[in-house]
């Protein structure tokens, strides 16, 4: 009877033969053997922006970071891809809001402003932008409110208007977080019927109802003004649920699929990039961000060593792309 196990090579030579120690002697043999690694070029920058000229309203929750008016907006996006970051995502911040979200597909919103300032600015950026109705409802849920619910299908005419208005503006890929059941579908048929075939989707295919997008909400002014999101947004003890509303997604259309949040859901975005094959990102939230920022500034950790090793923790996971904000303070230091 063949030992089969005797027989096979080992995996990995026995110690001594086997020193593992020896490809970290050196800074170059680890660079040279590293496996995952951080580029610029994976990043995407998020700027909140306002309407107006010359506005610059820094954000406490969110430090080095403020909400821009359409021209400084686009300084910063040209400043961001100076250093290798290729993309922006634009998050609307406004006071105009209403029971029907009129805000969201408005021609002169503060996104449709920024996104023509941006590509004026520098063409080549990839200027996508976030598809939701939380800045623009009076309520500040993600939808249309029908007797007090978030009522799906109603939503879906007006997320599908405000992308088609994004489009319209010039925008390379619009990013649905509204997290309405069909919205892919939706916002594919509204732009391809606008002859916005060319407009990718990013969905936001895998977003939790997470506790780490305080700091945003106080940035974007989107808290909802009661309950919770965890009517729409998936539960955070589930994967499965997870990879079924990807595989709608990509069965509606879309382009790219992300996880959000990122670091409290390395697991997610390991399954997810184990099932289908899109392009994957990741959004490493606010509430991450801020987190990381505190405990820097209280001295408990250093800020570049540990925001390093997040960001190649969710590349590691498999995502391709991550949102984040440290895109542009990372870059040089890369
Ligand atoms: O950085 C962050 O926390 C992102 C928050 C995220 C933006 N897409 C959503 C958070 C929320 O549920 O309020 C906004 C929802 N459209």
């Amino acid at each position: 009877m063949i030992d089969r196990a005797a027989a096979a090579p080992p995996a990995v030579a026995p110690f001594p033969q086997a020193r593992p120690r020896r490809l970290r002697a050196s800074a170059t043999l680890r660079r040279m053997v590293r496996e995952t690694r951080l580029t610029p070029d994976r990043f995407v920058l998020p700027l909140f922006v306002v309407e107006g000229a010359g506005v610059t309203q820094p954000l406490d929750s969110l430090p080095g970071h403020a909400r821009l008016s359409a021209d400084l907006a686009a300084q910063a996006a040209r400043q961001a891809y100076a250093v290798g970051v290729p993309a922006v995502l634009l998050f609307g911040v406004t006071d105009r809001k209403d029971e029907s979200a009129s805000g969201a597909h408005d021609p002169g919103g503060a996104v449709q402003t920024a996104i023509a300032a941006i590509k004026d600015a520098e063409p080549d950026v990839v200027v996508v932008t976030d598809v939701c109705l939380c800045a623009y409802t009076d309520h500040g849920h993600c939808g249309i409110l029908v007797d007090g619910e978030v009522a799906n299908d109603v939503s879906l005419e007006v997320i599908a208007r405000a992308a088609v208005s994004h489009a319209d503006a010039g925008a390379d890929v619009v990013a649905p977080s509204d997290m309405m059941d069909g919205r892919v579908g939706a916002i594919r048929s509204a732009l391809d019927a606008e002859g916005h075939e060319g407009v990718s989707i990013m969905s936001y295919a895998a977003k939790y109802a997470s506790a780490f997008y305080s700091p945003f909400r106080d940035a974007a002014g989107s808290a909802p003004a009661f309950g919770d999101r965890r009517g729409y947004q998936l539960d955070p003890g589930n994967v499965r649920e997870a990879l079924r509303e990807c595989a709608l997604d990509v069965g509606e259309g879309a382009d790219v699929l992300m996880v959000k949040p990122a670091l409290p859901y390395l697991d997610v975005i390991r399954a997810v990039r184990e099932r289908f094959e899109l392009p994957l990102a990741a959004y490493s939230v606010s509430g991450e961000y801020a987190m990381l920022k505190a405990a820097a500034a209280a001295g408990d950790v250093d800020e570049r060593a540990a925001a390093l090793e997040s960001l190649t923790a969710i590349r590691r996971a498999g995502a391709d792309i991550v949102v984040t904000y440290w895109a542009k303070e990372l870059a040089p230091w890369l």
